[in-house]
This record gives structure tokens, C-alpha cells and sequence, in this order.
């Protein structure tokens, strides 16, 4: 007996010599609003993908970023923040959408800041990773604003709680402790082929990129409430050997928040248009042409049908 485990502890462990086995899966980044999740995503990728602003609920959609390791693929869903505000129709859609990118991942990011608390809505989102079943890793966001001390105790209720793969304090802002993060990830990956090839970075199509690139600015330049009534739709594209030529309207649910998004003589509209053709360039490395309109789309944001033709509905399966 003993000599038969020694020659089968042989060759399992000669295995990984012999063949290059190569690892990958699906982690979704989920958390409340404003955490840092979308930030995080960038700071793995090491590019900007995802919109970011200082107002809750600025991401809209699962955001799908593949990052490429030696041996490691691994794809992460940023998500939109589960915070159950308000009963209105695109909260829920918000909701729902966070929810869906927990089917089929092979790990969680619980992503909390060192503002986190345990409260009702808290204790809901632990026990819906709970049933998940997959591995989580409790990702304490923003630790560039305070001390050593805080973080770990801001942590431990949760960390009591999730029983985590670990605890992981990070700074999405400066990069600090997001590579031993990343590590631990691949780690927690069971063995298999890549997802994508090794120069996908999304399968976002270019018309949401776009227009979530339009959506970032009005998130950065509007006030309050303004931002959740205007959604943002990539009419036209067309790719050229110049470049590429988007047509975006921003569809507002009242007249009377039209001329706040076009501003005074135009101003701020302009704005919007000009910073966003330069990110999108930066982003595509291409040339843009962006031709923005503002329409009204009464009570878009009440009336399901309408929110499904811009996207934001859940699709049933
Ligand atoms: N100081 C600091 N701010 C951060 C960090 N990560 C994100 N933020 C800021 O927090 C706000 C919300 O970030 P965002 O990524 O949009 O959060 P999300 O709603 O969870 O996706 C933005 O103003 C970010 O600049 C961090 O590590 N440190
Ligand atoms: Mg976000």
C-alpha cells in the first residue's frame, strides 16, 4: 500500500510538469454603490473600461474585462451598485442587473470601503453570496484615506461573516494591494482553456462603449437627479478607414431637462461632446467623429417597453 501511494503521489505530482495546464474563469465584482468596484476593475486592467464618477449608481451595465496572465485568464463582471434607493423602475433594473452577474462565476469580489457598516442591506447581500457558493474574496476598497487600524476593523464583521477565501485591503486609486489580490484569484481558478483570445480586453459592443463614455460626463456634470433621467443611446456607427463616426442621442424623460443638459447657448453640451470624443480617442486609438443630440423621450424611465429598447432591461432567460 505504501509503495502504491508513493508511485501515484509521483505522477500526480509530476503532472503539472508534463502538461502546461492553464487556468481561468468568471469573478464578479459586486458591492454597494460607490465602493470602487468600477475603479478596481481599471486598476487590474490597467486601463480605463469602466465609467466612474463620484455619484452612485454611474454603471449601468455588467461590464465585462478580460485580464491576461502567464497561465491565467481571468474574466471580471464589474457590476452596477446594489442599493435597493428607490422604488423606481431603473433602481430595480440596477438591482437585478448585480444580481445576474453572480450565475456562473467561479468567485465573488465583496467589494466594501472603510465608510461599510453592517446594516439590513448588508446583511441581505451576505446571505444572497452565501448561496452563491463560490469563493469570496472580501476586497476592502480605498485604504490611501485612512489608517492600518480602521481597516481591519471595518473588515471583521464582514469577514466573520463571509468566511472568505481572505481579506484583501486595497487602494483601487494607487494600486496598492491589487496585485496579491490578483494573485489569490488565479489561484482560486479551477484549470481551463481561455474564454477569449489574448487581445480581448471586453465583448462591450463599441456602441455601449461609446455611449457609456457619453454617459460618464453627464454623470461628472450634472447635478442630483439629473444624470438617472438621461439614458444614452448609440444611434449610428460606422467604422471607416478614418476612423470612427458615432451618432449618440441622449433620450431625457422631461422637456424641462433638456435645455439643463444643453446649457447656456449650447455650453455645456459642447463640453460634454468635446471631452468625451477625447476619451473615446484615447480609449479606441482612433479618430472620432461624435455627433451628440439631446431628445425627449417622456417618461422614458417609467415605461418598460422604452427601457428595453436602450437597453436597460434584464433579459429573462
Ligand atoms: N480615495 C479613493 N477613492 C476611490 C478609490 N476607488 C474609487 N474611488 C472613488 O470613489 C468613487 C466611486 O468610484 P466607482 O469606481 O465609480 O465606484 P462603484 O460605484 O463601486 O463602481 C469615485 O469618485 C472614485 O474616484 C480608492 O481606492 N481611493
Ligand atoms: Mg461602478
Amino acid at each position: 500500500m505504501v509503495y502504491i501511494g508513493i508511485v501515484a503521489m509521483f505522477v500526480w505530482g509530476a503532472k503539472p510538469l508534463t502538461i502546461l495546464h492553464m487556468k481561468s474563469g468568471f469573478v464578479s465584482i459586486f458591492g454597494k454603490p460607490s465602493v470602487g468596484k468600477s475603479s478596481l476593475l481599471n486598476a487590474i486592467l490597467g486601463t480605463k473600461l469602466s465609467i466612474v464618477s463620484p455619484k452612485q449608481q454611474t454603471t449601468w451595465y455588467n461590464i465585462l474585462g478580460v485580464h491576461n496572465r502567464r497561465g491565467a485568464q481571468l474574466c471580471f463582471v464589474d457590476t452596477p451598485g446594489y442599493h435597493k434607493v428607490s422604488k423606481s423602475k431603473l433602481n430595480k433594473y440596477l438591482v437585478e442587473t448585480a444580481l445576474k452577474s453572480l450565475e456562473d462565476v467561479e468567485a465573488v469580489y465583496f467589494v466594501i470601503d472603510l465608510a461599510a457598516s453592517m446594516d439590513a442591506e448588508y446583511e441581505e447581500m451576505l446571505a444572497i453570496v452565501a448561496k452563491v457558493g463560490k469563493p469570496i474574496f472580501l476586497v476592502v476598497n480605498k485604504v490611501d484615506l485612512d489608517t492600518q487600524h480602521r481597516r481591519e476593523m471595518v473588515a471583521a464583521p464582514f469577514a466573520e461573516r463571509l468566511h472568505p477565501v481572505g481579506t484583501f485591503y486595497v487602494s483601487a486609486a494607487t494600486g496598492e494591494g491589487v496585485r496579491p489580490l490578483v494573485r489569490a484569484t488565479v489561484d482560486a481558478m479551477p484549470d481551463g482553456e481561455p474564454y477569449f483570445d489574448d487581445k480581448t480586453l471586453t465583448s462591450q459592443p463599441v456602441e455601449l462603449i461609446v455611449a457609456d463614455i457619453v454617459r460618464e460626463q453627464l454623470f461628472l456634470r450634472l447635478q442630483e437627479e439629473l444624470p438617472y433621467s438621461a439614458a444614452v443611446v448609440t444611434e449610428d456607427l460606422s467604422e471607416t478607414v478614418k476612423g470612427i463616426k458615432a451618432e449618440v442621442v441622449i433620450y431625457v424623460a422631461k422637456e424641462s431637462q433638456k435645455g439643463m443638459i444643453i446649457g447656456r447657448g449650447g455650453e455645456l453640451i459642447a463640453t460634454i461632446k468635446d471631452i468625451a470624443r477625447k476619451n473615446l480617442v484615447r480609449f479606441l486609438d482612433e479618430r472620432v467623429e461624435l455627433d451628440i443630440r439631446v431628445k425627449v423621450e417622456q417618461n422614458w424611465n417609467r415605461k418598460q417597453q422604452i427601457m428595453k429598447r436602450f437597453g436597460l432591461a434584464v433579459s429573462k432567460r
